[in-house]
Order: structure tokens, then sequence, then C-alpha cells
């Protein structure tokens, strides 16, 4: 890396002037603070075998998923520094059924922060990639504040994730295009190695669990066919990769281009079922991407227009180079 790197609390600082000055303190000390947590966790989590933190608690959480000591040690971790913030006035985790208000904190310019502490934890026990997603959006300066992530996700103010792989690495945005760092595990600290990422406007690759294939919507079908069919002038068939965290997969398909898909489970048309929750995983991914040029969709629309009902609501999501996920949508309006 030429020149003296820039440390994420810099570069955040050079991003300030990109939200509304109510809003700026609380996202620059959210941001931040995440930032400095993601180092903790890439540390447990480098050490978690040797520290008898694998394996499950018992239980399942609100989305029935079977929770993980490491998902709970997460989910208290980073609600333990984004409370230290004062800046978070409520914070909705993948591990709490109902949101955490902090009402000493915040004020009214205070901030919502949705949260997937740890994204892709069926890999955990098998040393596989695993992240942090989070979200942050204006609160209501009332209490409670939770309800004010309940909108579009064009009501976002920042979102990012950590991939915590052979390198941590950290991205992010706060509306003016999308930024990644890896973290110097010696300093502790994030240095920027890919400023202002662009998705190429295609891919040659495509994730997503084909075990499902049996349940998609007969145009998700056709346009998996279509990727796997050999055709050289449009680049086909395109390679799958798959690694079962969506951040992992998120991040190949951000800086190679391509595709990432979770469409529902349509095996009932009437009542189509999806697996990622919209809030702490879908809308925060859908903003990354919008702002890396590349797109988010449900199939049949815009990932961002979705209006979040519910703090754990689902949804469908095809994201990754433009052009792939527009043909995506036209398999889905011929199938319809
Ligand atoms: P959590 O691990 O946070 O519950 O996330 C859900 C997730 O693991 C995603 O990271 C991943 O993309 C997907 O589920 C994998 O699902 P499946 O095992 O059904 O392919």
């Amino acid at each position: 890396m030429a020149g003296t790197p820039v440390t994420l609390s810099e570069h955040l600082a050079s991003q300030r002037a990109a939200v509304s000055a109510d809003h700026a303190p609380g996202v620059m000390s959210v941001v931040g603070r995440i930032g400095r947590l993601a180092a903790v966790i890439a540390q447990e989590l480098a050490h978690a075998a040797l520290r008898d933190r694998l394996g499950y608690v018992g239980g399942v959480n609100v989305s029935g998923d079977e929770v993980k000591k490491l998902d709970i040690w997460g989910h208290e971790t980073v609600l333990a520094g984004l409370r230290s913030t004062g800046a978070c006035a409520a914070f909705i985790s993948e591990e709490a059924t109902e949101p955490i208000e902090i009402p000493e904190a915040g004020g009214a310019h205070g901030v919502v922060v949705c949260c997937d502490p740890v994204d892709g934890s069926s890999n955990l026990d098998v040393n596989g990639a695993v992240g942090t997603i989070f979200s942050v959006r204006p609160g209501n300066g009332r209490t409670p504040a939770a309800p004010a992530a309940l909108g579009p996700g064009t009501d976002q103010i920042a979102a990012g994730y950590v991939m915590y792989g052979p390198g941590t690495a950290f991205v992010y945005t706060v509306g003016t295009g999308v930024h990644g760092f890896i973290l110097n595990s010696e300093t502790g600290e994030f240095l920027l190695t890919h400023p202002d990422i662009r998705i190429p406007r295609r891919g040659k690759v495509y994730g997503i669990n084909e075990g499902n294939a049996h349940s998609w919507h007969p145009g998700q079908r056709a346009f998996v066919e279509h990727l796997r069919t050999p055709d050289k002038a449009s680049g086909r068939p395109y390679s799958l990769r798959y690694s079962g965290a969506m951040v992992a997969d998120v991040h190949r398909t951000l800086l190679d281009g391509g595709l990432f898909m979770y469409p529902a489970d349509c095996s009932d048309p009437a009542k189509p079922k999806a697996k990622l929750r919209l809030l702490y995983e879908v809308a925060p991914m859908g903003f990354i991407l919008e702002q890396a040029g590349g797109r988010a969709s449900t199939g049949t629309g815009r990932v961002l227009d979705v209006r979040a009902t519910d703090y754990h609501q689902r949804a469908p999501v095809i994201l990754g180079s433009p052009d792939d996920v527009s043909l995506a949508e036209e398999f889905y309006r011929r199938a319809s």
C-alpha cells in the first residue's frame, strides 16, 4: 500500500459532511464503534475453539434458528459497545425478539441500529467465514425509538458489514460510495484498501443454495438454468460459488461482480416464504450494492422500496452486477 494508509476513523471524519448535521455525530460514533468491536470479535473468533466458545447454547431465536454461543456473545458485545456510545437510541438484533430501547441515549438525534451480530452462524463450528451486518436509521427522538426503523430501506443513513475471513474486512457506506478496509491486527486499526468500490456491470459467478431449486419461482429456475447454459458470446456458464454466509458471498460479489441470490420458497405460490431478514441482512446489503453501482432486487422490485412492518420480517434478494440483476428480473417477468 503506497503512502500513509488512511484509518477508518480518519475516513469517517472525511465522510461526515455526507450525513445530515443532526445525525452525523450519532452515525460517526456508531460506525466507528462497530469498527473497534470488529477487532475484538475477530480476536474472539480466531480463538473460539481454544476457549470452548463453539457449539450451541440450546434454544432457538425469533427466526427459529438454533442459537450458537458466539451468536449470544456477539450480540451482547455489540449491544454493550453501542450502549457506551450514548448515540444509539434502540438496538434491533437477530438475537433479540424485541428491540432493545436505550432511552438514556441519543436524545432528539439518537439513531436506531439494526444488526446481525454473527452472520453465517452455520459456518462457526467448521471454521468457515462469518460476518457482522449493520444498518443505521435516524431515530424519531421519542421513546420507544425502535419503530423509527419500520420504513423503506431508503431511510437508512449508513450501512456496512464486517467479514471475518483470512483477513478481517470492514465495508461501509453513508450514502457517498462504498469503502473497504482491512484490519491491521497488530494495531487493531482498519486501514483503507478499497476506496470507492465499483461493482462490474456483469459478472461470471453466481451464489445461491441450489438445494432449494425445487421451491423456486419458475422465473428463478429458468434464470439459473440460463446462467448454467454454455454460451461463449455471453460468458456463460457462470461458475457457482456459495459459502453459506451472506457476508462472504456479498463481499465476493461486490469485488468481482456477479450475483448473490436467496429467493423465496414458492412451494406455495400464494404464500412465498423468504429466509433472510430485511432490516439487518437484506436492506443494508441493498444500500451497499446500490452505492457501489450494483442493484438489489426482490425479483420483482427494488429491495430498498420494501417497507418494513415487522422487526424480523424476511425478504427475497437477488443482488449484484446491475446487468445480471436486470436479467434476473426479466426472467421473473417472462415467467409471471
Ligand atoms: P444467520 O447465520 O445470521 O442466521 O444468517 C443467515 C444465513 O446464514 C446467511 O448468512 C446465509 O446466506 C444463509 O443463511 C445460508 O442459508 P442456507 O443454509 O439455507 O443456504
